[in-house]
């Protein structure tokens, strides 16, 4: 596949709702999409990046710089085999995982397009449909996030994720568990909490959740595992795991039940692949979490759900949960028993809406590859 030209593209789009997490407020979204042409095939890929540096070290400007002045001119005019050699291409660049992973996933989009497979069998799926669960965001009252999740479970949501920080957090669990005993419930903590106030998720271990999400710093490994050593509770890791040697690292220190694997956090569907497999080798159950993407990062969510480790319901809801209208078409649509079905359309399976997509464009930069030079005999 040869890389002739690539697109990047900042884009606007509003939440319907506001999501406030431990590290602050989101709803209006500058999501950067890159477009990769091939051979007279065209993938798309997301750059999952939030506007500020408040999850991980990347944001919405730093992920435009890194792609446009370093990773767009390593792959430009290269010819690649296989979408999974792009790594190395693009190591010279230290991190910046979710600038790498957009243009490692729009070349496995061709790459899958051009072997006339979905991406999920491409990337090694077993199933035909993924289990989805909702990640909910802090809300302003008790009763209001009680309806919240009462409208959740109503459109068949598998589990409940809620948003939890210091203050906000056992009295949260303690209301959902006295109306919902049963529910598969599990909270979220965006690294709010340090081993001083481990009480307060000690607090929490009585109330059969699924697991704890990252609790502890966002790049810690260590602190987790003293932390799952006093808990019952299974913990989950997400900020702090960016590659299989951190997944190994903190499956071997005991600091974590369960993993959360983010395509953008690890840096495209190969690292991803790499840390499904050594979670599955120890089985370690993972999910797919989600960065409240538009429909090109979904629909890479939903191809990777696919794998066999992804045995638990990912953070992988429909189109119109998040936006009035998505980019791809179909729409992604959950049934009423919680589950999306795997596209069976070669490459990503979805439609990307271009015309909509340029009216939602805010900046954009094309490159193109030199011709290919005719050596001289
Ligand atoms: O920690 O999983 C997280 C959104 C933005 C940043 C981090 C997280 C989240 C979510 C939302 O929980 C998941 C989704 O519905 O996309
Ligand atoms: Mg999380």
């Amino acid at each position: 596949m040869r890389i002739e030209e690539i697109t990047l593209r900042e884009i606007h789009m509003r939440l319907k709702e506001r999501f406030e997490t431990s590290f602050g407020a989101l709803q209006d979204r500058r999501i950067l999409l890159v477009e990769i042409c091939s051979e007279g095939l065209s993938g798309w890929g997301e750059a999952t990046v939030l506007e500020s540096p408040s999850y991980n070290s990347e944001a919405t400007d730093s992920a435009w710089l890194i792609l446009r002045d370093f990773l767009i001119p390593l792959v430009l005019g290269k010819d690649i085999a296989e979408a999974s050699a792009l790594e190395r291409t693009m190591a010279p660049v230290r991190g910046h995982e979710m600038a790498k992973a957009a243009l490692e996933n729009a070349l496995w989009d061709i790459e899958a397009q051009q072997k006339a497979v979905p991406l999920a069998c491409l990337l090694g799926a077993t199933r035909s449909e993924i289990a989805c669960g909702v990640s909910i965001g802090m809300q302003s009252s008790v009763s209001a996030l009680l309806s919240k999740i009462a409208t959740e479970l109503r459109d068949g949501y598998q589990r409940v994720k809620i948003k939890i920080k210091p203050g906000n957090d056992l009295s949260l669990v303690q209301a959902i568990r006295r109306q919902y005993p049963e529910i598969r419930l599990m909270v979220d903590a965006n690294s709010a909490y340090s081993l001083a106030d481990n009480y307060r998720i000690l607090a929490l271990d009585s109330f059969n959740l699924m697991m704890i999400e990252q609790p502890l710093a966002w790049d810690d490994i260590y602190e987790h595992a003293i932390l799952q050593a006093q808990l019952h509770t299974p913990i989950c890791l997400d900020e702090c795991i960016h590659n299989a040697g951190h997944a190994k690292a903190a499956i071997k220190l005991h600091a974590c039940g369960v993993i959360n694997i983010k395509l953008g956090r690890v840096g495209g569907h190969s690292e991803a692949r790499r840390v499904h497999d050594v979670c599955v080798q120890s089985s370690i159950p993972v999910w797919c979490g989600g960065m409240l993407e538009s429909g090109v990062g979904r629909a890479h969510n939903i191809a990777m759900s696919g794998l066999p480790g992804f045995v638990l319901p990912g953070d992988v809801s429909a189109s119109r949960r998040y936006w009035h209208e998505d980019i791809i078409e179909p729409e992604v649509e959950v049934s009423s028993s919680g589950t999306i079905c795997l596209p069976t359309a070669a490459g990503l399976g979805y439609t990307v809406r271009r015309s909509r997509i340029e009216q939602l464009t805010v900046r954009k930069e094309t490159r193109s590859a030199t011709p290919v030079q005719i050596a001289a005999q």
